[in-house]
């Protein structure tokens, strides 16, 4: 059954604080942050993260730590240059970096992941009393009648069938979410990419999936029962959808941190356009420097942000 989430509760907080939808949290004498290896009664969480004004999360630890060092350096912060300490150390899940007021996260790879990091992190920003956080994840995708190498700000984050919606199952409902994102907030970063030349960038909608092989259309998967026509078929009325990218976090993302009153982005490269192909052919090089392109456009908004430009 289908249990749609009541539009007045998606109304941003106007306090500019985290908001947590969950009357047991109040009864709990501790919280323990199980995956992050961080608690309410172990660490002193408005100390450690309460100035946190822009959490940005992706996949791989190595990126965000690497993401971290960036934003060290291009926020001119002491210590830029050298090694940043992993605030989750503890535990093996996930990695926490920290450069200023930003904070730098990995979630891994899919829905069930990045859910479990934005539970125990919107705690966390709860917990620590922030204000006015931003939050964006940055990560890759399969561009779609994109140029390879190209920037996708997602205006909106699809389903599997180009609906806005997150389904998650809660006991034995299915709960419908919405997966609006901050539209002001896509626009300020698409101003903010007009400052970088050097790639393109556009708004689009963003296409989330549970896999990466049949659920992404590819026909180079374990597993695969449809016909190379059938899988142009899908990928083209995706795109007439709207879609200009395919990944595997942003309904969850989007719909999560909507709930929460967190003003929210994505912005993806496109490591490949997924009309022409299904195999990443670029060599580590070129993707490592695609990678960054998200990295560059978020640290200049940053920047920006906080009137260092
Ligand atoms: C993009 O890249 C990963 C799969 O390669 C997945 O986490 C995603 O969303
Ligand atoms: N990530 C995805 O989810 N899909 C791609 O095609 C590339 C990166």
């Amino acid at each position: 059954c289908l249990v749609p989430q009541p539009i007045s509760s998606l109304s941003p907080c106007r306090t500019g604080l985290v908001l947590v939808r969950n009357p047991h949290l109040d009864l709990m004498e501790e919280d323990i942050l199980y995956h992050l290896d961080l608690g309410t009664k172990t660490h002193n969480l408005p100390a450690m993260f309460g100035d946190i004004k822009f959490v940005c999360v992706g996949g791989s630890p190595n990126r965000m730590r690497a993401f971290a060092q960036f934003m060290r350096r291009e926020l001119g912060l002491a210590g830029a240059g050298e090694d940043v300490a992993d605030i989750c150390a503890g535990s093996d899940r996930y990695a926490m970096y920290r450069a200023g007021p930003v904070l730098s996260i990995s979630h891994g790879m899919g829905i069930p992941s990045i859910s479990i990091m934005l539970h125990e992190l919107i705690k966390l920003l709860h917990h620590a009393k922030c204000r006015d956080v931003t939050i964006i994840r940055i990560g890759t995708s399969g561009g779609l009648g994109i140029e390879a190498g190209s920037v996708v700000i997602t205006d909106m984050a699809v389903d599997s069938s180009f609906r806005p919606r997150f389904e998650q199952v809660v006991l034995d409902d299915v709960v419908v979410r919405s997966t609006e994102l901050d539209k002001d907030l896509a626009e300020e970063l698409l101003t903010c990419s007009r400052d970088i030349p050097d790639f393109p960038t556009l708004i689009g909608h963003t296409m989330c999936t549970y896999d990466f092989y049949e659920g992404q259309g590819r026909l180079d998967g374990a597993l695969c029962s449809f016909s190379s026509e059938k899988k142009l078929d899908y990928l083209r009325r995706a795109y007439e959808a709207g879609v200009r990218n395919i990944e595997m976090e942003s309904t969850a993302f989007a719909a999560l941190c909507g709930l929460c009153g967190l003003k929210a982005a994505v912005v993806c490269v496109a490591l490949l356009d997924r009309l022409q192909g299904d195999q990443i052919r670029a060599s580590h090089e070129v993707l490592w420097e695609y990678q960054q392109r998200p990295q560059r456009l978020i640290a200049a908004f940053i920047r920006k942000r906080l009137g260092l430009v």
